[in-house]
């Protein structure tokens, strides 16, 4: 197999970055701050763009706002494009206000549904001086009791408010829907699911489109037949990837189970879904708690680059010829002997086709990026959750 193997499957591939993976983070029991961390969303984009510049497959960074508020949009978008990237989606951050403590879309007072409706509007403005073309929607939504709230009525006022907002676009732009089983609700969640991210999608019109998160299904989850699914249906908007052990992890993407990533990357291929024609926006969705930020970011490209790679040796005719004559183990090698290919040499002669670095982590590291950064980010508030 190795002299027919190539990387050229990466031509095609271009990840979007998250702003917020720039700032600090960590869990409800401490978020421990590191040297360098952004101030402000253009240092984050400064940060991004480094990632792209060493990986060659990540020009697009994604805002959330608040988290990324600037007084002039037009010089970000601007920052932006003088460092070789563009701005993605933007997240709309309907949970760390006061007033959220029962909820943003499903809220039921009429009046919090409105702010929190308001607050999408605004972000369909940036995204105008963004240049941005996707608004995602991921709520914090739910109740923590039986009893709480009704959960029909919940779904109606999401279905409302929705509604309300996705008028709101212009026409070349997408609503994207994004769902997650749990937490911070306990008991219920609004859009805990698939299922249910696609119904209101559907009722909405054909410019919303599902989100999946990979780390925000239920242990055990076969997360490539929900990819298989949405692809199919023609209603798989984007992905948010990252890691996960136990919960919603956030680690870096394919650290935890690298042969799950190339499952979901294999079904991603076979449906022609990584051209960046397709509609599916390829984002990160990660938290880096303990590590340096920009090269756990540049890691977690290459570790996308590597399953996409592998899951573009799978001999589909091969698979297809054993999958009719019922050969099961024989179908299973072919996948297998995709996964078990070593793809880093012909993903380092991509690169030096590229005039990319072959080993991209290390490049960055002796650049004296990281150096620099840590002596001239002296003072201001470091950005992090609720910054
Ligand atoms: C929620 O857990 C989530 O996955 C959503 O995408 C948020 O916008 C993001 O994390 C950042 O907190
Ligand atoms: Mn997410």
């Amino acid at each position: 197999m190795s002299e027919l193997i190539t990387a050229d499957v990466l031509n095609d591939l271009n990840i979007e970055l998250p702003s917020w993976a720039f700032g600090n983070s960590g869990t409800r029991f401490r978020v421990f701050p590191t040297e360098g961390t952004p101030r402000d969303a253009f240092e984050k984009i400064s940060d991004a763009s480094q990632v792209n510049k060493f990986t060659g497959s990540a020009s697009i960074v994604s805002l959330h706002i608040p988290w990324d508020h600037v007084d002039d949009y037009g010089k970000l978008y601007k920052h932006a494009q003088d460092h070789g990237v563009t701005i993605g989606t933007i997240n709309s951050n309907v949970f760390q206000d006061e007033a959220y403590k029962l909820g943003s879309l499903c809220h039921p007072s009429p009046s919090v549904r409105r702010k929190a409706i308001d607050h999408h509007k605004f972000c369909i403005d940036v995204m105008r001086m963004t240049g941005s073309k996707d608004l995602k929607i991921w709520l914090a939504d739910g109740t923590n009791y039986p009893g709480q709230d009704s959960i029909a009525a919940r779904q109606d006022r999401l279905h409302e408010s929705l509604s309300k907002i996705y008028s709101e676009l212009d026409d070349d732009m997408r609503l994207l829907l994004e769902y997650k089983f749990f937490e911070p609700a306990f008991y219920h969640t609004d859009v805990p699911d698939w299922g249910t991210a696609l119904v209101h999608c559907q009722s909405l019109g054909n410019r919303a489109k599902v989100v999946l998160d990979t780390g925000h299904h239920a242990p055990g989850t076969n997360i490539e037949f929900i990819v298989a699914q949405l692809t199919r249906l023609n209603m798989l908007g984007a992905f948010d990837f990252n890691s996960r052990f136990y919960a919603d992890d956030d680690l870096i993407v394919g650290s935890a189970d690298p042969y799950q990533l190339f499952r979901i990357m294999y079904e991603i291929i076979r449906a022609g879904a990584l051209h960046p024609q397709s509609g599916v926006n390829f984002m990160l969705d990660q938290c880096h708690n303990l590590e340096d930020k920009i090269p756990g970011e540049i890691l977690s490209v290459m570790n996308v680059q590597e399953a996409a790679v592998k899951a573009s040796l799978v001999d589909a005719e091969a698979l297809a010829t054993a999958q009719q004559q019922g050969d099961v183990l024989g179908a299973n090698r072919i996948f297998m002997d995709a996964y078990q290919t070593d793809v880093r040499p012909v993903i380092e002669d991509w690169r030096t086709r590229h005039g990319l670095p072959e080993d991209p982590y290390t490049a960055f590291l002796e650049s004296g990026y990281m150096e620099q950064i840590r002596r001239s980010r002296i003072g201001g508030t470091q950005a992090g959750w609720g910054a």
